[in-house]
Parts: C-alpha cells; sequence; structure tokens
C-alpha cells in the first residue's frame, strides 16, 4: 500500500433487517478507498470490522469528435489524412484506429492513428479508385479497454485533374490534314476532345470551326480533321479535352502547309 491519505468521512449506515449499508461518494479514478464499519451498542460500546479496500476504476470510454478529412473533398489520386479530436475523462488513451471501406461496408481496412499533438489523431487512407465512396469509422479504447466507436462517415473520391494530352502530331499537310494527340484520363475518363484552329494566310488571320476528335479505335488517340486549308498557311490548332467531371487540359501546336 502505498500514497497518501487525504482525506476521510463518516457515513452513516441504513438498516435493512440485520444487513447495513452505505455509499461511499464517487473518487476519481484511481484512488485507493479503504473503509471499514463501527458499529455502537445501546450503552456506547463499539467494535470496529475489518479495514476493506478498492480503487476507483475507469468506466467511462473515450469520446471521439471533430472528425474531418483532408482534403475536405478527397481526389482520386491523393491519399487522404483523417483526424480527429479523442479524449478520456478518467484515465488515457490506449489506442485508436481508423476503419475505411471501399466495397460499400462490406468489408474494413483497420489503420492506426498517431497521436498528432492536443487531443488530435490522425490516420491515412490511401489514394482510392474514383467513383467510390469510402465509408470509415474510428474506434477508440481507453487504459481501462473502455470502447468508443464513432458512427460511420463517408467521403465520395472525385476527379479534380483534366485528362493527359500527349503525343501531338500531325499527318503531311495538305488542303485536308489530320491531326493526332494520346489522350488519357485515370479518373472519369475523356468525356470530349475538341480541336479549335485558325490559319494565317496572306496576313489575315482566319478562324476555324471547331472540330471534336474521335477515338473509334479506343487506342488512347484521338484524330480530327482540319479541312480547306489554303496552300502557305500557318495552322495553329490547341486540343482541349474535358473528363466526365468536368476538368480540362489543353495543348497546342502548328504546322505549315
Ligand atoms: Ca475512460
Ligand atoms: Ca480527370
Ligand atoms: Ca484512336
Amino acid at each position: 500500500m502505498g500514497g497518501n491519505i487525504v482525506g476521510g468521512d463518516t457515513v452513516t449506515a441504513t438498516r435493512s433487517g440485520n444487513v447495513y449499508s452505505a455509499t461511499i461518494p464517487a473518487f476519481a479514478y484511481g484512488t485507493a478507498v479503504s473503509f471499514h464499519f463501527r458499529a455502537t451498542d445501546g450503552v456506547g460500546n463499539s467494535g470496529n470490522s475489518a479495514v476493506m479496500s478498492y480503487t476507483v476504476q475507469d468506466g467511462t470510454a473515450p469520446i471521439i469528435s471533430s472528425i474531418s478529412t483532408s482534403p475536405s473533398a478527397p481526389h482520386y489520386e491523393s491519399a487522404t489524412t483523417v483526424t480527429a479530436s479523442v479524449t478520456d475523462t478518467h484515465s488515457s488513451i490506449s489506442s485508436v484506429t481508423l476503419y475505411y471501406s471501399t466495397n460499400g461496408g462490406s468489408s474494413y481496412t483497420a489503420v492506426g492513428m498517431s497521436y498528432a499533438g492536443g487531443s488530435s489523431y490522425k490516420g491515412v487512407i490511401p489514394a482510392v479508385t474514383y467513383g467510390i465512396t469510402v465509408r470509415y469509422y474510428i474506434r477508440a479504447v481507453d487504459a481501462l479497454n473502455n470502447v468508443r466507436v464513432s458512427s460511420t462517415t463517408s467521403f465520395f473520391v472525385d476527379d479534380f485533374s483534366g485528362p493527359a494530352i500527349s503525343g501531338l502530331s500531325n499527318s503531311v499537310p495538305g488542303s485536308s490534314t489530320r491531326v493526332y494527340a494520346t489522350v488519357v484520363d485515370g479518373g472519369s475518363g475523356v468525356e470530349s476532345v475538341v480541336l479549335t484552329y485558325y490559319y494565317i494566310w496572306n496576313g489575315d488571320q482566319v478562324l476555324g470551326t471547331p472540330v471534336t476528335m474521335g477515338d473509334s479505335n479506343n487506342d488512347n488517340v484521338y484524330q480530327g480533321t482540319i479541312s480547306g486549308i489554303p496552300v502557305g498557311a500557318v495552322v495553329y490548332y490547341t486540343i482541349t479535352a474535358t473528363d466526365f467531371e468536368g476538368n480540362s487540359n489543353s495543348a497546342s501546336g502548328s504546322f505549315s502547309r
């Protein structure tokens, strides 16, 4: 036995038949409480029971609050950090674990959350395929194995980057010239590829009608045809590719007829 005696009190026991009972008030977690009964008869003779003791345990689970993700709108090419405030009223936090599901809750993957100062804990969900709704919850355990599980939340894995455009090239320039570009979008996919152009001829700038580029054989190489180019013209073109989330990218080239 160790520690300091910091106080004591007397509580009058109440009787039920020959059984006496008394209530000791609540004490802080970890407090060692000793008690005994003293009984006194009608003429003042008294006797003490043996001294008993117990240590106040922590029966309260941690509190999980302020759950957030960074970025607030997750992108399919980036990991998502989940942050939460986890506190325990009576003892200490033993573990904080993040559980996430990418299959609608059929199965969850556990990720340890690390202490990040204050009451903050952070866990990382690796990059997830575009279009998935990720469900997640947090489980916190205190030093006495009291468990708190947060409610389940979710976020949609979005696509914020435009298609990648590469490999601009063109056929041998004639009155009709084909322009090619490789266009790839790993997220929501390529919705449209449009070729806009103008040409300079005899000192005039002539604006062409935009051309929708196609990829009928699905090899990511899109092609469009610019027609009616006079001999001696210099053609300047821009290819604008847009994905199904409305993100665009452009690339430009030129050729002379
Ligand atoms: Ca607790
Ligand atoms: Ca995209
Ligand atoms: Ca193609």
